[in-house]
């Protein structure tokens, strides 16, 4: 019989973009689909494949005869509830970060660590973050090549990885100072955004404005200074690529772009490297597009690549003075590959093990 799917956050912004993935499959393998929300949101309609669906409040009931069921909500709500899927016979595939680090729990990225969906002794798999997903495709397949060592890492993440309420607030922000000669006095643009009705103290990029700016901060405060999103690349990176004392230092940087992450990637190797190689490799990953053409001003950017599955890679450099080293940079869309798209993927090769 064809599996049962529930979508359990079927109305928040990544619940409508696993909606829009599954609408434009060839195929799908459900039977019956579930979206599963809050209380507020129950009873609204929406339409999955040509089927109009109501939008179910969540309840320990409406796990029963679900085979898989898909977590887009809150860390703390999915804490709770992924366990009651699990108890009532799903698997719950988790895009929070409740379970990441749980040693019971596999962090799985279809491209890098498949084999591990069939280790999942609580009946959760996780999915990563959108920051570490969006390099770790790419990633994945030079460490396969090289033997990865070491990792230095810078994000640039979009505004929509903190949500619905950050795409708004970015979209004021560049609304209140639109055609404003701001930008070359210190402060200016925090008044302006401060005189429009938009306070600092209401935004959920650390207090700075994002329009016109660049905000070295993602996330929450963590011990020593850091930020929780660069412990979270750090953690979740060793855990999927299964090197548990890997090296790694990231600086988690928010910018003003709606949807799509990037990351400047400093990797060393075991292995000697060439540009060349890693070039042939990234080509050869199905889901890496390579755009790597410097002599053509050919490069990824956000703005080119939101939309789309795959993970976009270019600007690739052997370091100068660091031996076995790779400098490059990726482009994935946080919303896809980061967060819905990874998670449908790993429900799909679930799907065909039942
Ligand atoms: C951001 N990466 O860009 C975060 C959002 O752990 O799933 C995802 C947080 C998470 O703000």
């Amino acid at each position: 019989m064809a599996p049962t799917l529930a979508l359990v956050g079927a109305t928040g912004a990544v619940g409508g973009v696993m909606i829009d993935i599954m609408n434009a499959r060839e195929s799908v393998p459900w039977g019956e689909i579930r979206l599963i929300a809050s209380p507020r949101s129950a009873g609204k309609k929406m339409t999955v494949r040509g089927t109009e669906l109501t939008v179910q409040a969540l309840a320990p009931e409406v796990f029963d005869g679900v085979d898989i069921a898909m977590f887009d909500v809150p860390d703390e709500i999915s804490a709770e509830w992924a366990p009651i899927a699990a108890a009532r016979g799903a698997v719950a595939v988790d895009n929070s970060g409740a379970f990441r680090m749980d040693p019971e729990v596999p962090l799985v990225v279809p491209e890098v660590n498949l084999d591990q969906i069939a280790n999942r002794p609580k009946g959760i798999i996780a999915n990563p973050n959108c920051t570490t997903l969006s390099m770790m495709a790419a990633l994945g397949s030079v460490h396969r090549e090289f033997g990865l060592t070491e990792l230095v890492v810078a994000s640039y993440q979009a505004a929509s990885g903190a949500g619905q309420e950050g795409i708004d607030r970015l979209q004021a922000e560049l609304s209140a100072i639109a055609g404003k000669e701001l930008g070359s006095v210190a402060g200016d643009v925090r008044t302006e955004l401060e005189r429009a009705g938009l306070p600092m103290a209401d935004s959920p990029f650390a207090g700075a404005p994002l329009a016109l700016n660049v905000v070295p901060w993602a996330g929450s405060l963590k011990e020593d200074g850091w930020a929780s999103e660069e412990l979270k690349v750090r953690n979740e990176s060793r855990k999927i690529l299964g090197i548990p004392e890997l090296k790694v230092s990231a600086t988690c940087v928010r910018v003003p772009v709606v949807t799509t992450h990037s990351l400047a990637v400093h990797a060393t190797f075991e292995r000697e490297v060439s540009v060349a190689t890693a070039q042939k490799v990234f080509a050869e990953q199905a889901s890496v597009v390579l755009v790597d053409d410097p002599t053509e001003g050919v490069f990824p950017t956000p703005a080119d690549v939101v939309g789309g599955d795959p993970t976009y890679v270019g600007r690739i450099r052997q370091a100068l003075d660091f031996p076995n080293t790779l400098d490059f940079f990726v482009c994935g869309d946080n919303l896809r590959k980061g967060a819905a798209l990874n998670t449908y993927e790993v429900a799909e090769e679930l799907a065909k093990t039942l």
